[in-house]
């Protein structure tokens, strides 16, 4: 199962996780895939091959193979969750579907296949260069494969081929005013999409939230048409962080009142808004208190099984964090269905990470991230846990050609979803300088700063006051400080708490949380970063080609200052007896 429930009751769905041949060499690649080497290795699926010690260091184009058996004709519909990150799909020998970035889904449909065995070549390319996003020199590392699942399923000539389902809330069953008069009644639109493979057909399009549906027969023409439906449903309980109630969505196509397809997703009712420096959730605002994620694992790379999804948010929690920015792209999106069930606040991010002008000026570099935002924007619109699409990170915001990009992927969000909050994360030295041109156009400001550690001298609170006074000065905004804290190579703990030592991040951490913390003007925080990661990053600063920076260790153990960050959250006495 992909998600955290089932996505349909009437299509055979699978997914085509296990084993694929695998191969970096075809012996005449222009001639792929028909001459798919019959030696080729093995590897499974999902997993980044560079997870694999075989194939740890490979960049550049791989190929995968495997087949699958209809037991009768049928139409199937074929999804990657993610392939990292150019990708060309082959259905029996044809070339079918392509895509570009390693975070986001695609799919395609194929026709009355034919009973029988089918064969699915992918190729798939990792390799960075100043035509990819993210760009090379990116401090993370570029894992290369399939690494989500492949979901297929069959489907009927006529089906639910999307939906996008957004609400009003505080309508009140009376149509006056909201609680007090019989309970919040969310006023539901709900746009259905529905494809059509064969000639007009009738179908009863039936959305159902929670207990209450909506039907409207239609006649659907080939090609398939979008429906819109809106109702209320009466006395929803909202998302909180407290109770993150989740209701059901059903979209179903009906004859003669049966059900002939259908598809499943979950949402949850709560506003977003901002006024003045505070975010509110539901109208009352709420304090940051989160940490940075990068999908990493030291067995799987970014294909992580959810035992791991589920102990990394556990111990999120257990650190008394409500938020986590999923830096920089997309998570996994059975995470977010973990964060919508704990009542997480999460951040998504597109991959555009240190991109200049020029950059954003190359080739189709902004088209394709606008197109990453549609397709992030798609996927995640009914997570509530997701509060904020971030559309940068730590681009040259003094430029106006950022500026202008920038802009653009603003209205892009704010186009496809305008029930979420926009921002993007800015960095010191433009805030500093008063030149960020950039956050203008956001709802909130997100800025990183790493005083204490990429400056010569140690940690101060000083450092952070004045920080935090040069960005509120120059933002009338919510500010989230989105990114700080320092290396800390696990287990080095030294009396002359060195850089690099478990010993100094426990007292970057003691010295600038309380500075944060204390600042009733600041929205919030999400440290630098939950565990560490490998890196793409030049070694030089990035001992064993890690990003140290993790409060954990690349293998989830605690280093120190787990424990600190713990307890300065909790508020809590300086645990003396155990770090953690
Ligand atoms: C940046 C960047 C992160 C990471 C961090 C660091 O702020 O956004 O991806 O590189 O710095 O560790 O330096």
């Amino acid at each position: 199962m992909h998600r955290r429930f089932e996505t349909t009751t009437t299509r055979q769905q699978r997914t085509l996780d296990g084993t694929w041949e695998f191969t970096t060499e075809p012996p005449n690649t222009d001639s792929m895939p028909e001459a798919f080497p019959a030696d080729a290795d093995t590897v499974p699926v999902p997993c980044a091959w560079n997870a694999l010690p075989e194939y740890y260091d490979h960049h550049g184009p791989a190929w995968y193979r495997r087949t699958f058996s209809l037991p009768e004709s049928e139409s199937v519909r074929i999804r990657f969750l993610a392939v990292s990150h150019e990708a060309t799909v082959y259905l029996d020998g044809e070339e079918r579907v392509e895509h570009s970035g390693g975070y986001t889904p695609f799919e395609f449909v194929a026709e009355d296949l034919a009973a029988g065995e089918h064969e699915l070549v992918v190729r798939a390319e990792n390799g960075r260069s100043e035509t990819t996003i993210p760009l090379p020199e990116t401090d993370w590392f570029d894992y290369g494969g399939i690494t989500r699942e492949v979901v297929l399923e069959t489907v009927p000539d006529v089906f639910v081929e999307g939906f996008d389902l957004q609400y009003d809330l505080g309508v009140s069953e009376s149509g006056g005013g909201s609680e007090e008069d019989g309970g919040e009644t969310a006023r539901i639109r709900a746009d259905v999409h529905v494809a059509n493979l064969d000639d007009d057909a009738e179908r009863t399009v039936a959305v159902t939230v929670g207990e209450t549906t909506a039907r409207e027969t239609v006649t659907v023409p080939a090609g398939g048409e979008t429906y819109g439906l809106e109702f209320d449903v009466p006395s929803v309980e909202r998302w909180t962080l407290e109770e993150p109630t989740l209701h059901d969505v059903h979209v179903a196509l009906e004859v003669d009142g049966e059900v002939v397809d259908d598809r499943r997703d979950r949402i949850g009712f709560r506003e977003l808004a901002v006024d003045g420096r505070d975010i509110l959730l539901n109208g009352d605002p709420v304090d940051l208190r989160g940490v940075n994620r990068h999908e990493d694992h030291p067995e799987w790379g970014p294909a992580q099984p959810l035992r791991i999804m589920r102990e990394d948010l556990a111990r999120i929690r257990e650190a008394g964090m409500n938020c986590i920015r999923g830096s920089h792209y997309p998570n996994h999106p059975r995470f977010l269905d973990l964060c919508d069930e704990a009542g997480v606040l999460v951040i998504e991010e597109i991959p555009y990470w240190h991109f200049d002008a020029e950059d954003f000026a190359r080739e189709d570099l902004l088209e394709r991230g606008v197109t990453t935002l549609e397709e992030m924007i798609s996927r995640d619109r009914h997570h509530p846990s997701v509060f904020a699409w971030s559309l940068t990170n730590e681009c040259a915001n003094e430029q106006e050609g950022v500026a202008e990009a920038t802009e653009r992927l603003a209205e892009t969000a704010r186009d496809a979803d305008d029930s979420r909050l926009v921002t993007l994360a800015s960095y010191n030295e433009w805030v500093d300088r008063g030149e960020d041109r950039c956050l203008a156009h956001c709802d909130f400001a997100c800025v990183n700063g790493y005083y204490g550690w990429y400056t010569d001298e140690r940690v101060s609170a000083d450092q952070w006051t004045g920080f935090l006074e040069r960005v509120k000065a120059d933002h009338e905004m919510p500010v989230v400080v989105s990114e700080f804290g320092a290396g800390a190579v696990e287990g080095e703990r030294t009396w002359e708490r060195g850089k690099w030592s478990e010993t100094y991040q426990t007292e970057f951490f003691e010295t600038v949380l309380p500075v944060l913390l204390g600042d009733d003007e600041l929205a919030g925080f999400t440290i630098w970063q939950f565990c560490d990661t490998r890196t793409s990053r030049d070694p030089m600063g990035r001992p064993k080609s890690k990003n140290n920076k993790g409060i954990v260790g690349e293998y989830r153990r605690p280093k120190a200052a787990y424990g600190t960050v713990k307890q300065l959250l909790s508020g809590s006495e300086p645990d003396t007896d155990a770090d953690t």
